[in-house]
């Protein structure tokens, strides 16, 4: 069934039930004199890149290729379009490596056609801190699908993570592998409900007016709670401390330390926002939420091409309730033009999804770790990771 992933070590599929396996490594680690020191060969046509994200050039290459040829819709009527900013944030944290962006060209006209990344990501599970690689942005252009392609770029990553003595991974995927940690569903809030029914991203409920509609998902100008704000780069430490205790809760969560903090949480125009409360009494920080900017194509329509989307990443509350710091969260994302407000059901969103209009949506997203063996598949509930 899966000629490719059968030989790697991930949890298979016919060992689901066995619970005499033991949680960990599936694989110990090879002496790296032993990892192969040249790529795996690539039909010969093609060529292995390093993909340099400080360059403009190279960045606009990827950036085209992933805008044409990455993750739709079932329907294919939407396409994720990462921006370059995005990109470059996503693919240079605290100690990546420049060897784990991955590109093909074609020998001869030098096209880029395919692309897989990795950047590296302190992961705690359980107890147990692992350094893995968080690999993401697989892609191969529309018209080498189905060749085979995707198999020898996932050796490839991997060889170069080996390489750094990295021996683990995490990702997820739209699809079903061999075999999900967890599996989790998206849910969408509509901010501008009547753009989102005319491109066809929702449709206007039974005995619902568009008129209805508006008034149902409208929301205040203003936030209502005191001392709610931007973060600023002064308070890493704090945000840094009140994270850290809080993903300590879940069964998988990133191990964070304060660059990590400043770099996937402090503000970036267009690529990530967070907003904290300051308690009015003491200057402590007690409550925490951000959101990432995903824009999407939107394929054939004659009057809109993109759809501006906010993906929750993480958020924290000890004394907001969680319920009212994300309807501030929704405030300000509407107040920024955003049409669409997008979270998965991990950590405790599922406590405020329903109340405050989410919808399901109807993709599921899995979640995989590489060469890390789980007993029972998690409840989504139990993830404190989120990836792109
Ligand atoms: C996928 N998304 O099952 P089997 S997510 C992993 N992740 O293998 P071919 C995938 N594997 O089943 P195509 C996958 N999609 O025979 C397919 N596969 O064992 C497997 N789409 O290869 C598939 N991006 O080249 C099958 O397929 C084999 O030409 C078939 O290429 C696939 O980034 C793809 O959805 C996805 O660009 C590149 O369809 C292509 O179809 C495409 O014949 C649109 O491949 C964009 C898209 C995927 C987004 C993502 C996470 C990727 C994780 C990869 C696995 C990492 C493992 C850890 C490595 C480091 C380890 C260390 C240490
Ligand atoms: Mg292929």
């Amino acid at each position: 069934r899966h000629k490719f992933w059968e030989t790697q070590p991930v949890g298979q599929f016919k060992d689901l039930g066995d619970t005499s396996l033991p949680e960990g490594p599936i694989e110990p680690p090879t002496p790296l004199a032993e990892v192969k020191q040249e790529p795996y060969n690539l039909p010969n046509l093609y060529e292995w890149i390093t993909c340099d994200m400080d360059s403009e050039e190279i960045c606009s290459e990827v950036y085209n290729l992933l805008t044409n040829n990455y993750v739709e819709d079932d329907e294919n009527m939407f396409r994720f379009n990462y921006s370059k900013e995005f990109l470059q944030w996503a693919l240079r944290p605290p100690g990546y490596f420049r060897s784990w962006h991955i590109g093909v060209r074609a020998k001869s006209s030098k096209k880029l056609v395919a692309f897989i990344t990795g950047v590296p990501a302190k992961i705690r599970v359980r107890d147990t801190v692992v350094i893995m690689a968080e690999i993401n942005f697989l892609c191969v252009h529309k018209k080498l699908r189905s060749k085979r392609l995707a198999p020898v770029m996932i050796k490839e990553v991997t060889r170069r993570v080996h390489l750094e003595n990295i021996w683990q991974a995490a990702y997820t995927a739209g699809v079903v592998l061999p075999t999900p940690i967890s599996t989790c569903q998206y849910w969408h809030r509509s901010l501008n409900p009547k753009k989102l029914i005319d491109v066809g991203f929702s449709r206007l409920g039974a005995r619902m007016t568009m008129s209805r509609t508006i008034k149902l998902y409208k929301l205040p100008d203003s936030t209502v709670t005191p001392g709610f704000r931007k973060m600023e780069l002064h308070d890493v430490p704090a945000v840094t401390r009140l994270l850290r205790n809080y993903l300590s809760r879940f069964v998988v969560a990133p191990d964070f330390d304060e660059n990590d903090v400043e770099h996937w949480l402090l503000p970036k125009e267009n690529v990530v926002d967070s907003y904290l409360v300051e308690s009015q009494e003491t200057q402590e920080i007690t409550d925490f939420c951000s959101f990432y900017t995903l824009p999407s194509s939107i394929l054939g329509n004659q009057n809109y091409s993109t759809l501006k989307a906010a993906y929750s990443y993480y958020n924290v509350s000890t004394k907001t309730p969680l319920l009212q710091l994300m309807n501030d969260t929704l405030i300000v994302a509407k107040r920024n033009d955003y049409d669409v407000f997008n979270a998965l059901d991990v950590m405790q969103n599922e406590s405020f999804l329903k109340e405050l209009k989410f919808g399901p949506g109807d993709g599921k997203l899995h979640y995989y770790l590489y060469n890390y063996r789980i007993k029972h598949a998690l409840r989504s509930s139990e993830l404190g990771l989120v990836l792109f």
